[in-house]
């Protein structure tokens, strides 16, 4: 079981898809364990982006991160990391696989809709930027698992 970070950046709220982008994860059987609305702030951005700083698109990217609320997620699941990252799609829309959010719903690469923790690493990294201990509601059952529990727990 796997936790990775999943945010819904400002062009999703905006665009009112923020319904349709977390159906995708739940469709998949996986589970929102903890989720908050909010500005990101500069300090934010340049910590969540330290790994870009220098990059010709570092500037457009934290001025958009920062443009506008985003939905933080923490998502849960089999192989989650991995999973999550391809219903998303990759970076650049025209070369994302028709079916993930990024190649339906977006044609820009700063404005690409989510962000995706990309390896474990980072996933740990990023939650921790994003979320406090507290803020995590894991003790609830989704359907799915209750499934999976009366199915002895195959996976
Ligand atoms: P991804 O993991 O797919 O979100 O992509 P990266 O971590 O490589 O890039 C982070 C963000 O930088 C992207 F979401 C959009 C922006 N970016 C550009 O604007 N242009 C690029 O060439 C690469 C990334």
């Amino acid at each position: 079981m796997e936790r990775t970070f999943v945010a819904i950046k400002p062009d999703g709220v905006k665009r009112g898809l923020i319904g349709r982008i977390i159906q995708r994860f739940e469709d998949k059987s996986y589970k929102i364990v903890a989720i908050k609305m909010m500005n990101v702030s500069a300090e934010l951005a340049a910590k969540h982006y330290e790994e870009h700083f220098g990059k010709p698109f570092y500037p457009e990217l934290i001025d958009f991160i920062t443009s506008g609320p985003i939905v933080a997620m923490a998502v849960e699941g089999n192989n989650a990391i991995k999973g999550v990252r391809h219903i998303v799609g990759s970076t650049k829309p025209d070369e994302a696989d028709v079916g993930s959010i990024r190649a339906d719903y977006s044609s820009y690469s700063t404005m690409n809709l989510v962000h995706a923790s990309d390896c474990p690493e980072s996933a740990k990294r990023e939650l921790g930027l994003y979320f406090s201990e507290e803020e995590y509601c894991p003790d609830y059952k989704t359907m799915f698992e209750i499934i999976l529990d009366n199915h002895g727990g195959i996976r």
